[in-house]
């Protein structure tokens, strides 16, 4: 019986401290509003581009950073942007990106916040060349 209620008290003890971990964690994140939301968009190949990767997405101050990374991407520059719909076949561009060259691309997208791209469908989407807009070589949809 003792050993029962000692196994009992302890068991309580760790549910308590389980319980106040989260509380202090969600404290934390409460007290700093302005901490930077992000998210990651997979960029996959299309039209046996071989290229894929990833683009990711943070809120700033401003606006969004937009970092792509790309595998098997040439040294020539690829238009890169954000459009309005969903892959495979996007709609119009909402928002220019830099040329991605050699599979990398940062651009600061101004006046927009992740939550705001996800408001509705958009994805990001990188082309063959400027020559070759029409190729799509990687997309990805903006989409939790
Ligand atoms: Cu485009």
């Amino acid at each position: 019986m003792n050993s029962f209620l000692r196994c009992a008290v302890a068991a309580l003890s760790v549910a308590a401290i389980a319980a106040t971990v989260p509380a202090v964690a969600a404290d934390n994140s409460s007290s700093s509003m302005m901490a930077a939301s992000s998210m990651t968009v997979k960029l996959t190949a299309q039209n046996g581009s071989g290229e894929s990767g990833t683009a990711v997405l943070k809120d700033v101050t401003g606006g969004v950073s937009v970092v792509i990374a790309l595998k098997g991407a040439p040294a020539t520059a690829q238009p890169a942007h954000i459009h309005t719909g969903s892959c495979p076949k996007p709609g119009d561009v909402k928002f220019p990106l830099t040329n991605v060259v050699n599979g990398a691309s940062k651009t600061m997208v101004k006046g927009t916040t992740i939550a705001a791209l996800l408001a509705s469908p958009m994805s990001i989407n990188v082309h063959e060349s400027a020559a070759d807009l029409q190729k799509y070589v990687a997309c990805g949809d903006i989409a939790k």
